[in-house]
């Protein structure tokens, strides 16, 4: 793996133990923050759910993402959606349960979790910089038919600060793709959320339970403390050269 730059370690506040992570080989890897599953009309109300139980999670991302801007950490974001012709929609997945409108189907933000739909894109609160990665994924996976695993390996990504929605469908099967690849995961619990509060509850408990089976939960208030403290003792060291 490429190393992208010099060492520096700081220690995260986690669950179920605290989890030293080099920073300079950490991403900010950002979950679906799509209009689809945030406001009224897209897939998720579609679905049935009350969206407004996603909004928590936009302020503890903006934070975290501002300070990963600040230190020029390495920034991902993913959008689940299909392509115009639905040729990589299974029809599993476009026929399943009883929603209102269905994949592909057109909405008031457009054809719903379709590419280049209004619908499909990220919330402005949290739009990507031109330079920011962004994978599109058919999947509720962020590494399932995606170059998101090379991508990572190409900038030398050993550990991910993790968040996004929905904590027990895409973060969780996210975090658990990339802990089989040999990622240190660290999911930002107020970061997440989910339409079923018993669901983010429990999806972080999964993660964090049995040592960490997953991976680590931390507050965004610790990973932030986290960057603060990484980037005062790089300022100090600066300073003392
Ligand atoms: C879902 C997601 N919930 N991004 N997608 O279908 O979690």
């Amino acid at each position: 793996m490429a190393n992208p730059g010099p060492v520096c370690v700081t220690t995260v506040m986690a669950e179920p133990e605290p989890i030293a992570l080099d920073l300079s080989t950490t991403a900010l890897l950002i979950i679906d923050m799509q209009r689809d599953f945030m406001e009224p009309g897209g897939f998720g109300e579609t679905l049935g759910n009350d969206v407004s139980r996603l909004a928590s999670a936009v302020k503890p991302i903006q934070a975290v993402l501002a300070a990963a801007r600040a230190m020029g950490m390495l920034v991902v974001h993913t959008r689940e959606g299909h392509l115009p012709d639905l040729s990589d929609a299974p029809a599993a997945k476009v026929e399943r349960g009883a929603p209102s409108l269905r994949i592909g189907d057109p909405g008031p933000m457009g054809r719903i979790l379709i590419r280049g739909e209004a619908g499909h894109d990220i919330i402005p609160e949290l739009y990507p910089l031109d330079s920011e990665i962004v994978i599109d994924k058919p999947g509720k996976g962020a590494f399932y038919a995606t170059e998101l695993g090379d991508v990572l390996q190409k900038c030398g990504i050993e550990n991910l600060l993790v968040c996004g929605v929905t904590t027990e469908v895409c973060v969780n099967t996210t975090v658990r793709e990339a802990n089989d690849r040999g990622y240190r995961c660290v999911v930002i619990s107020d970061g997440c959320a989910s339409y079923f509060p018993e669901f983010h509850e429990m999806g972080l408990k999964m993660i964090k339970a049995q040592g960490g089976i997953f991976g680590w939960v931390a507050a965004s208030a610790a990973i932030l403390e986290a960057m603060q403290a990484e980037t005062s003792t790089s300022l100090a060291a600066g300073a003392a050269r």
